[in-house]
């Protein structure tokens, strides 16, 4: 029977499943850029640039190597504009009822697809993503047996089971974990190696007009447009992270540096999610640099946890409880998502400097959207959904799979410690031990309250008095409350009356 394999924007590896055993010459591959997919958020024109751009060469490779390809460009005039509907005219048109495709990352994309089955009769087979190295029905098994998830546990047991970084049944270099080597402050004179940079061939150059024209009113700045969008040029700049900057990932991986928003990440979470780049053969790669001598092992272990740990387990965790998780508000957190996350329109110079980065580049690293613009978006309390629908928007890896469980569970709370096992919340010290942000800022960091403290500084404690009766059970914030009862009834006043003066004008 012919099938129609369909390849998602984020699925252009040439090992997904749903090319396995293709008939060639039979079976129809359909790769398809449409508007509802475009627009579902209000993604950074970056990231448009970079799926569109990366589809078509990926359906190049796919035709070169001799498979029978149907591409729908974004403006072809028969584009229906939906998945389902290009499914449909697809099946349509050349009769076929068989539908194969890999799990998609998002599970309002599963459902709709599962709908076809129903609606049209099309049979819709979904086969498992293999790109992800713990399958969904592991971690499900894994997490049913516990009463807490704990990335620590869940990372352990994937370093055994991939035998990574072991020696015997002991971890490489005597820990599992280096963290507590991995939070060097930053040097003024620090240097660091710029990222890869892909020049724009004809393919992406055409794309790069499309979203210009018809995204214009899309978050952030398209260019320059430096991002790869091939495998080799995916592969190549991950060789430069580990030949240029992986040695020092592990003592900065902490550390943020106004003007240097590429630090001594990798930059490859953008090519991991859309099957640019492979997880097992990046891990492999930096586990190798370390057998060579070329890094030490807190850049090594810091780099593979976070792909073998954090990513993997970010993922189960959405897949265990989607749809329900999607609603979390444990905190009952109500705020709008005030302007300023578009605008970057403030006078607290480190969210000034991260909504900025993040326009410009469609990337942020790791802390800088946990403990800037996610430690700001908890303490004051912004609605989980609107969360959401921002990181969703912002960053050009960002799919929901991914983004959700970091938004809801690692930065709100909002799964009541289902995640994370306590707030990561802080006031600016934390910001200003870390980064040179405050060096730069219009208020001072050491002043806890009045007009020019530091906002993080009273929001913290407010956010710990207004939340009390959720927060207070849970023994990692014990030191915290006694902090705070420690405090006179003046002080407690003052932060009070900062707080609500703030808020009030935060919109
Ligand atoms: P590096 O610091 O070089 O790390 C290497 C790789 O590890 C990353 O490429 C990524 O694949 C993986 N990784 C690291 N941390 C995480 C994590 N917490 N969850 C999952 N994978 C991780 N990552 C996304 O890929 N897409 C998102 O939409 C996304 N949204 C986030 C939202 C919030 C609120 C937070 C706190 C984190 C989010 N992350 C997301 C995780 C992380 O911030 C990014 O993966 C990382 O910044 C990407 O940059 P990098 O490739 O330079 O990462
Ligand atoms: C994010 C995105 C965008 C912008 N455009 C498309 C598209 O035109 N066609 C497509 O197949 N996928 C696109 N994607 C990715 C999907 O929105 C969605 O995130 C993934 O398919 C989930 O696996
Ligand atoms: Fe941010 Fe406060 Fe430092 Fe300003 S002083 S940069 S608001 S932490």
């Amino acid at each position: 029977m012919r099938t129609l394999r369909l390849i998602l924007g984020d699925q252009l590896s040439h090992r997904i499943t749903s090319l396995q055993g293709c008939d060639k010459r039979n079976d129809i591959i359909l790769l398809a850029e449409v508007v509802d997919e475009a627009t579902y958020a209000n993604h950074h024109k970056k990231k448009l640039a970079l799926i569109f751009s990366a589809m078509r060469h990926f359906a190049q490779e796919l035709i070169q190597r001799g498979f029978n390809v149907k591409y729908t460009k974004l403006d072809d005039k028969h584009n229906k504009g939906s998945l389902n509907e290009e499914i449909k005219r697809t099946c349509k048109k050349y009769r076929i009822y068989k539908l194969l495709v890999t799990h998609p990352g998002e599970y309002r994309v599963l459902k709709n697809i599962k709908q076809l089955q129903k609606d049209v009769s099309i049979s819709v087979e979904i086969l498992e993503d293999t790109r992800f190295l713990c399958p969904s029905e592991e971690f499900k098994d894994w997490a049913h047996k516990r009463d807490q998830l704990r990335l620590e546990h869940f990372y352990r047991e994937m370093r055994k089971r991939h035998s990574i970084l072991m020696n015997g049944d002991k971890p490489e270099g005597g820990k599992w974990n280096f963290d507590a080597e991995n939070r060097k402050v930053p040097e003024s004179n620090m240097k660091i190696s710029k990222p890869y940079v892909a020049k724009a061939d004809a393919v992406t150059k055409e794309v790069l007009t499309i979203v210009s024209d018809r995204f214009s009113d899309h978050f952030g700045v398209l260019e320059p447009f430096n991002l790869a969008v091939t495998h080799k040029q995916a592969q190549r700049a991950f060789n430069k992270f580990v030949t240029e900057r992986l040695y020092y990932f592990g003592d900065y991986q902490d550390a943020m540096m106004q003007g240097e928003p590429w630090m001594f990440h990798s930059h490859i979470s953008f090519y991991l999610n859309i099957g640019l780049l492979d997880p097992l053969e990046c891990i492999k790669q930096v586990e190798n640099a370390y057998y060579e001598n070329k890094v030490p092992i807190n850049s090594a272990e810091g780099f593979i946890r976070q792909i073998l740990g954090w990513r993997e387990f970010i993922r189960g965790i959405y897949w265990l409880n989607m749809p329900s998780y999607a609603k979390q508000n444990y905190l009952q957190a109500i705020r709008k998502l005030p302007n300023l996350y578009w605008s970057g329109d403030t006078n607290m110079n480190c969210m000034k400097q991260c909504v900025y980065e993040t326009k410009q580049n469609a990337y942020a690293h790791h802390i800088q959207r946990l403990m800037i613009l996610g430690n700001f978006a908890l303490i004051t309390a912004i609605d989980p959904r609107e969360v959401n629908f921002w990181y969703l928007s912002v960053y050009a890896d960002a799919y929901e799979w991914v983004e959700m469980p970091n938004v809801i569970g690692m930065i709100l709370y909002a799964d009541g410690g289902y995640l994370a096992s306590k707030p990561y919340a802080s006031g600016g010290a934390y910001i200003n031990k870390m980064s040179n942000y405050c060096k730069s800022c219009r208020y001072d960091v050491n002043k806890k309250n009045g007009e020019d403290a530091c906002p993080f500084n009273y929001l913290y404690w407010n956010f710990l008095v207004e939340n009390r009766s959720s927060l207070q059970k849970n023994p990692r914030m014990t030191m915290m409350y006694k902090t705070y009862d420690r405090m006179d009834k003046e002080k407690k006043a003052r932060i009070k009356q900062d707080a609500e003066l703030f808020l009030s004008q935060l919109n």
